[in-house]
């Protein structure tokens, strides 16, 4: 078995430790740290979501591989990221109210701070004036918001409605994104971009950032 698929069959069963210490090894035999994030950890864990969905495993399970997953992402971060590059712009990232999940977000931050951009991170279940509040605060130039469940997504409608109400709309850009969000989606609600994964998410903001 490879490296990459014995990182995603630990992943899948919780072993958090044997993740970080196979993430470490495939690093020293010269794996790129994106295939070990795409094949290994990232694929382990859309076969746990496809098992979750059938019934296979449970809520616990899917908590161990997705801690497994954190400990495995940690390892890889410091190669992920380019160091010691110059602040190119300042965002605050965070997953909606209602929603709990943060693998998505924790990545899309690791990608963002990767390609210099200062992150700061709201964490879970975040209202939509809380994103509002920080941004004016902090002067960022773009809010993003993850999303995982269909039910949370439409928060998102009312953090552009939100950045209206404050009148900083014209001020502030608004990044959607998360498995059930579209392009679609994005332009229905009068956010400004959407992307599908978290290096794009990384691209877009900077750009946006520069605008
Ligand atoms: Co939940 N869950 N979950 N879950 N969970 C999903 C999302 C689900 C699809 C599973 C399923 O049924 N197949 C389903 C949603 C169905 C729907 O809405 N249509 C679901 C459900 C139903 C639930 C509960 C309601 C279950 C229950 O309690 N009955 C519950 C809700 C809790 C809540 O939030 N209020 C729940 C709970 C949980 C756990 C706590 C057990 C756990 C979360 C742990 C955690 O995050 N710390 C969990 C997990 C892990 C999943 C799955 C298995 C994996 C999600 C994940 O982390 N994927 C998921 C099934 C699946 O996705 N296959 C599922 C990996 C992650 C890297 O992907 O977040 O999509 P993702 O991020 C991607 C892109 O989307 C993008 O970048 C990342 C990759 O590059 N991206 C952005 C993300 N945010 C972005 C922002 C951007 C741009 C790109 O710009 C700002």
């Amino acid at each position: 078995m490879s490296i990459l698929n014995e990182i995603s069959e630990l992943l899948q069963k919780g072993r958090a430790k044997q993740v970080q210490q196979l993430v470490q090894n495939a690093i020293d035999e010269g794996i790129e740290a994106t295939l070990i994030l795409n094949e290994g950890l990232l694929g382990g864990m859309s076969i746990i979501g496809e098992k979750f969905k059938n019934n296979e495993v449970f809520v616990p399970d899917v908590l161990m591989a997705a801690r497994a997953m954190n400990m495995g992402s940690q390892i890889l971060k410091p190669h992920l990221a380019e160091e010691g590059i110059q602040s190119k712009g300042k965002v605050c990232l965070g997953t909606v109210h209602g929603d709990l999940h943060d693998i998505g977000k924790n990545l899309v931050k690791m990608m963002m701070e990767g390609k210099g951009l200062e992150v700061v991170d709201l964490g879970t279940d975040v209202l939509p004036e809380k994103y509002v509040e920080v941004a004016i605060k902090e002067n960022c130039q773009v809010i993003c918001c993850s999303a995982l469940l269909t039910t949370t997504m439409e928060v998102m409608k009312d953090v552009v409605k939100a950045a209206e109400n404050a009148g900083i709309r014209d001020k502030v850009k608004i990044m959607v994104g998360g498995a059930p969000v579209t392009e679609d989606f994005c332009r229905e609600i009068g956010a400004d971009a959407y992307t599908v994964d978290a290096a794009s998410a990384a691209d877009v903001a900077v750009e946006l950032c520069k605008g």
